[in-house]
């Protein structure tokens, strides 16, 4: 007998019920870090964003410490373990409030403490990483430097041997949280290849300078990282790096991160716009019933889903242990530029008001302006695509 009930409406917030394949676990973190990001993060955003800063670093690291989100991806160490979808979930609500605070806990888990977590020996996971996923210190990755952003192979930050000690020359750029860190992961050319060495701030010859007048991912420290003649004990080198390969894949763990968090700003737009078009009135009627504002919401809500879905299935390949890093490419590459369509259109959508930090819209815009850049360019990830359908590397 054939069932002529109707199926329920799709709900507006999760059309394709993106959601409901999520297991108890994955639903539990996801709601612990959105009820955490609404209450905590929220209600400062903006006024973070319009100051350029963000004013309490230590205060928020201990914050999402205690909230676990630290990687939470990684085995032991104090860290929490979490599954990549559970983790991706965090990242996507942490991202619905503004990528700088996602980068945050990216920059965190994903980049410095994977990093010493990889490759690092025991004494340096034991002495940093529980440290580091409780909040009470911070850390950040050194690749990129001031003429050395796409091409990291290029760079020329130099680390020679000097007795038994490392000696290490040169500058690196665009270092999120470089500031404010208590430890530093730099990558370094040795006679060895590309290597990194654990710096803890304060080591003579290593200082840090904020860039400032950034227009886009205000609500995040970003820094200048300066290394003359740091002089670190042998033991500094994270022993199991060797090679450019070594910070790519750590590169792929945040970048992981980047397309969930990108479906989050994504939401938040697209969300923020509906709202308004259902309640701002003109020509006697919410714009919302107008055909051309209906449109804008279609392509949105096309795009939220389709970034959604995207994060689920790579998430899942990734508990599988089948996710290759030209999945998170892909990943990266189609939800980081279906957000930036989400949050145009959804800026279009709030007229005057959308210019303003009374909504999000134009935060999240410009912010993924950045996002866009950081951890790969969309030309990047791009050619990594087509060097994975190709076989042929157009980079060299
Ligand atoms: P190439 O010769 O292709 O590769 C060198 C070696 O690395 C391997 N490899 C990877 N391994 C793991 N994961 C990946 N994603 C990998 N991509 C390549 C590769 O197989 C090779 O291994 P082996 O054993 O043969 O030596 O290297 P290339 O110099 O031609 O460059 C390739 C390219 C352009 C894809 C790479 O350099 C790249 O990804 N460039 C973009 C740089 C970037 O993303 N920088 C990000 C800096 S950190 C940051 O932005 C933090 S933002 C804050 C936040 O996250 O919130
Ligand atoms: P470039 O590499 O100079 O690129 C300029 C343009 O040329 C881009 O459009 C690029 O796509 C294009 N291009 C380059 N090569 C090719 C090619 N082969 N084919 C076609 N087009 C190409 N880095 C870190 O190491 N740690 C951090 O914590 C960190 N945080 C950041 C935070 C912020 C706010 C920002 C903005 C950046 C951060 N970065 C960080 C740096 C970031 O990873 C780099 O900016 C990025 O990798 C691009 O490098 P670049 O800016 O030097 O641009």
């Amino acid at each position: 007998m054939s069932d002529h009930r109707k199926p329920p409406a799709p709900d507006p917030h999760d059309f394709l019920a993106v959601d409901s394949d999520l297991s108890d676990t994955e639903r539990d973190v996801r709601d612990a870090v959105r009820t955490f990001a609404r209450r905590e993060l929220l209600p400062n955003v903006a006024d973070w964003f319009e100051a350029g800063t963000l004013p309490d670093p230590r205060g928020l690291a201990k914050a999402f410490g205690d909230l676990g989100v630290l990687g939470m991806h990684l085995e032991g160490y104090g860290c929490g373990g979490s599954g990549a979808v559970a983790y991706g979930l965090a990242c996507r609500e942490l991202e619905a409030v503004d990528s700088g605070l996602r980068s945050f806990v990216s920059v965190q888990g994903s980049l410095a403490m994977a990093a010493i977590h990889k490759f690092g020996s025991e004494e340096q996971k034991g002495e940093w990483l529980p440290r580091m996923a409780a909040g009470e210190a911070i850390g950040c990755f050194g690749l990129t430097e001031p003429d050395s952003g796409s091409d990291p192979g290029s760079m020329r930050t130099r680390a020679r041997r000097d007795g038994s000690d490392w000696v290490l020359d040169g500058t690196k750029m665009w270092i999120t949280n470089g500031s404010v860190a208590d430890v530093a992961v730099v990558w370094a050319a040795t006679d060895e290849g590309i290597r990194g060495f654990v710096v803890p701030a304060g080591t003579p010859g290593f200082s840090a300078n904020t860039v400032h007048k950034k227009l886009s991912l205000r609500a995040s420290i970003t820094s200048e990282l300066v290394l003359e003649g740091v002089r670190l004990p042998a033991d500094a080198v994270l022993p199991g790096s060797r090679g450019l390969g070594s910070p790519l894949s750590c590169l792929n763990e945040a970048r992981y991160g980047i397309v969930w968090g990108a479906a989050g700003a994504a939401r938040a737009c697209y969300e923020a716009a509906l709202e308004y078009a259902l309640s701002r009135e003109q020509f006697g009627r919410p714009i919302a019933g107008f055909q051309l504002t209906q449109r804008k919401l279609a392509d949105m809500v096309v795009d939220v889903n389709h970034a959604g879905m995207t994060a689920l299935r790579i998430g899942r390949l990734k508990d599988e242990g089948r996710a290759h890093h030209n999945h998170v490419s892909f990943g990266k590459f189609a939800n980081v530029a279906a957000a930036q369509r989400v949050a145009a259109a959804a800026r279009s959508v709030h007229g005057a008001n959308g210019i303003t930090l009374e909504y999000p819209v134009m935060r999240h815009m410009v912010n993924l302006e950045t996002v866009a850049t950081y951890e790969g360019t969309e030309e990047i990830h791009a050619l990594s695509i087509g060097q994975a359908v190709t076989g042929v590397s157009a980079f060299r």
